[in-house]
């Protein structure tokens, strides 16, 4: 499946160190959280990426990197507004103002009808930092609703909540990427960074050429698993129990660092007494991990003198994704990890700003600067900043599952906003989530081709794409970053700061500016006392995205993800800037925790957690545990890379892995079309047989769309704190097409 070379690189890539002219620009790749840096040059044939030298990719790029601007020039591109008319039901051209102008209309209709949370939007983990700010105060000064949230909630909830319950912060990476080269010890939970992040595994080739243990948990033998050292192959859903295993054996071995344990943490005799319970045995059975390998990862952690454990989605995507990973941060923190130069927890954040996208204002229940928003200091700081009273800014919302599944009820939203994301695709129970998007009266999406969401869409508005904008994308290490623009949109297309600044126009000369009827109360003055409103941005919505950055440092000063000393200045002179960074002549942080956490006693925390059954377990009728995840080729709903030749080529369809000896029971060959069967919907794709997965499980890629679509059978069912949908396990039947 994979085909890498061993530094991570694709073969057949072209050369790095190509010198560079007047005309380059150097940017980072719009898909994954690496941030890949690349340069730019527009020939007179096509927009060409070269190869860069940046900290976290070295010059090395994964084949959607190289292949990323086929899409800039490509016959599927929108460039002009569509809305649907209402006679034929079809999508037609229109202009920008016929467009606008229904959405503007629509709605301050339903407003004065249904009221402000009539209106939901929902955000994306791909859009700028300048973007996502300007997404969420434009819901809550503009729309003055409190239905946002966006599609980080179906990645990063989990381990941010665990990381925020523990540390006081969530930062994915509380240390620099390169750390991971020196790690003697380094656990790769639910992370198939071969396909997912390519050009990291040179830091992995770096780790065990320097006589690492590189341990990998994974239910299958993915091209991660066979870098490993060591690879424990759990059934889905049970790295909760691994977890709390070593631990047990890192206790019962003595490998606890009591000193650390003392001096910088609080509640770890709970914890020591609930692992008590977990014994190798027992947990073998549950898992399936063997004990002797439990104990040789116990060992390898325990021993080390620099020790890294990770979590990516395998670990977290879970009903109890957050519990899951706070079994892991009890384990680092028990090892005197967090903090300790060269070692540490961390979560690998997976879009593009999945970071930056979760730190300024499009998440239900927070504002710029990671702010909360049930805080009435911050509402008051951030309102400032807004010029807007406190009070008028709306409470927390519904999550992005739970709004969109709110669809069609009696108080639930009838208009929906859709800035980068494909939840057709890509939701949970996405037939359901179909359904629902069908009863809106209005439904709206920014996108630059026509994905399966706005293919349903109302009104499509044209928007740019990475190459022909500017802005910040902040990596998963925490390190803000520049997009630069290589050339303007191409004619017809507007930004996504444009559309929302000329959607906010229209809404408030229509009066709907303010409290939905009056334009609401406006105070120009500091309503925190801390002299940063610089008079109130006011409801302004500037286009340029360097205004817009100004005012979200203003927004987000003395927040946790303070950004008030970060410039794009800085960003150029310095390689990107780690957060926090609250003042211009202070440096950025590039590691969290060295002497103490951000939380009220500068403790970390302890939580016990104890392990339960997935929310939905294997019976007769649906014997067989499905998971879903990702290949090389392709990049989240597909939307993009679909579309793009060479990767079509690497991946052209959706497929339904399985073991060889299931098949066999199955009367299924290699190739045979399969249908899979759960209690929410049905998948159609033909099989690939392996002996790398398990033969408990069956595993599919989430990318395809139609009767391919896994997420047709995966199971809406929410962790109680992040609500994280259960993406990574339910029950299946698998049978011959
Ligand atoms: N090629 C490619 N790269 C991407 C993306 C993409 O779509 N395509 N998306 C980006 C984004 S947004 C993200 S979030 C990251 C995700 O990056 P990863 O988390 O690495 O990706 P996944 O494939 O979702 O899941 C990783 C692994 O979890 C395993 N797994 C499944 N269930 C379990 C379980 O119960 N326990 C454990 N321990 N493992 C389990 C799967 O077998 C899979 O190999 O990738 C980013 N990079
Ligand atoms: N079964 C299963 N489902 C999953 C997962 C899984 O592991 N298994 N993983 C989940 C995870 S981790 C994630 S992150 C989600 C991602 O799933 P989605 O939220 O659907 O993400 P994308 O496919 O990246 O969707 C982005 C859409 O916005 C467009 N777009 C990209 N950039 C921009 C921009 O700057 N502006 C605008 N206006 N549009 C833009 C793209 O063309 C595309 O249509 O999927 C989740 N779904
Ligand atoms: S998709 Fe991720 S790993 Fe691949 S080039 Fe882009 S940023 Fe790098
Ligand atoms: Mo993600």
């Amino acid at each position: 499946m994979t085909d890498l070379a061993r530094d991570g690189t694709h073969p057949g890539a072209p050369p790095p160190g190509v010198t560079m002219s007047a005309p380059d620009v150097d940017t980072h790749c719009p898909y994954c959280a690496l941030q890949c840096g690349m340069t730019l040059r527009a020939t007179p044939q096509r927009v060409e990426v070269r190869s860069r030298q940046f900290p976290t990719n070295r010059g090395g790029l994964c084949q959607k990197g190289w292949t990323a601007a086929e899409l800039l020039d490509h016959p599927d591109r929108l460039t002009t507004p569509l809305v649907r008319d209402p006679h034929t039901a079809q999508l037609r051209p229109a202009t920008w103002d016929e467009a606008l102008d229904r959405v503007a209309r629509t709605i301050t209709g339903l407003q004065t009808a249904y009221g402000p949370d009539s209106i939901a939007v929902f955000g994306g983990g791909g859009l700028t930092n300048e973007k996502a700010y300007a997404l969420g105060k434009f819901a809550r000064v503009t729309l003055r609703t409190r239905n946002i949230d966006y599609n980080g909630r179906f990645c990063m909830s989990s381990a941010a909540a665990a990381g925020n319950r523990a540390f006081g912060i969530d930062r994915g990476l509380p240390f620099p990427l390169a750390d991971l080269a020196g790690a003697d010890t380094l656990l790769l939970v639910g992370a198939n960074v071969a396909e997912t992040m390519p050009p990291l595994v040179r830091y992995l080739v770096e780790q065990k050429a320097r006589g690492g243990n590189l341990i990998v948990i994974d239910p299958r033998v993915t091209a991660t698993a066979r870098q490993a050292t060591l690879h424990l192959q759990p059934m889905p859903g049970t790295d909760l129990a691994v977890a709390n295993a070593l631990l047990h054996i890192a206790v019962t071995e003595g490998w606890v660092d009591k000193d650390y344990v003392e001096t910088r943490t609080a509640g770890f005799d709970a914890v020591r007494r609930s692992v008590a319970g977990y014994w190798p045995a027992q947990v073998e059975r549950l898992s399936g991990v063997p004990v002797a390998d439990l104990e040789t990862a116990a060992r390898a952690l325990g021993t080390a003198g620099t020790a890294i454990i990770l979590t990516a989605r395998g670990a977290e995507q879970h009903a109890k994704g957050v519990d899951t990973v706070t079994a892991f941060i009890n384990l680092a923190l028990a090892l005197g990890l967090p903090g300790r130069p060269g070692s540490g927890y961390g979560c690998l954040t997976g879009q593009g700003n999945g970071q930056g996208g979760r730190e300024h204002g499009q998440k239900a229940d927070q504002l710029p600067g990671y702010r909360r928003i049930d805080d009435p200091a911050a509402r008051a700081h951030v309102a400032g900043v807004w010029g807007v009273h406190p009070d008028d800014l709306p409470g927390p919302g519904l999550s992005a599952y739970e709004l969109l599944d709110s669809i069609g009820s009696p108080t639930g939203p009838r208009a929906l906003l859709v800035f980068g994301s494909n939840p057709v695709v890509s939701a949970p129970r996405a037939g359901r989530i179909q359904r629902r998007l069908g009863d809106l009266d209005l439904l709206v999406v920014a996108d630059f081709v026509l994905s399966e969401t706005a293919a349903m869409a109302d009104v499509v508005l044209p928007t740019a794409q990475w190459a022909e904008e500017d802005g910040t994308m902040t990596n998963l290490e925490g390190r803000v970053l520049r997009r630069r623009a290589l050339r303007p949109p191409p004619a017809g297309v507007r930004t996504d700061l444009s559309v929302i600044a000329e959607l906010a126009r229209r809404l408030v000369g229509d009066g709907m500016a303010g409290n939905g009827t009056t334009g609401g109360r406006t105070t120009g003055s500091a309503t925190d006392g801390s002299g940063t409103t610089g008079g109130g941005a006011g409801s302004s919505f500037p286009e340029d995205p360097r205004l817009v950055f100004d005012e979200l440092r203003r927004a987000s000063a003395g927040g946790i993800a303070d950004y008030a000393g970060v410039t794009w200045d800085r960003i150029d002179a310095e390689d990107g800037v780690f957060w926090p960074c609250p003042a211009e002549d202070r440096p950025g942080t590039p590691r969290l925790f060295a002497e103490t956490f951000p939380t009220p006693d500068g403790r970390a925390r302890f939580l016990p957690v104890e392990h339960r059954p997935a929310a939905e377990e294997v019976c007769p009728e649906y014997p067989l545990y499905l998971t879903t995840g990702r290949v090389l080729a392709q990049y989240q709903s597909g939307a993009q890379t679909r579309r793009i030749g060479p990767l079509r080529t690497a991946a052209p369809n959706a497929f339904l892995e399985l073991h060889p000896d299931l098949a066999s029971r199955l009367g299924v060959a290699d190739g045979d079309e399969v249908t899979v069967h759960s209690r929410r919907g049905e998948m159609r794709a033909p099989a690939r047989l392996s002996d790398t997965i398990r033969a408990d499980t069956v595993f599919a890629p989430f990318h395809w769309g139609g009767a391919a679509r896994a997420n047709s059978l995966t199971n809406d069912a929410l962790d109680p704190t992040s609500k994280m949908p259960e993406f990574k396990v339910c029950a299946v039947r698998v049978e011959r097409a």
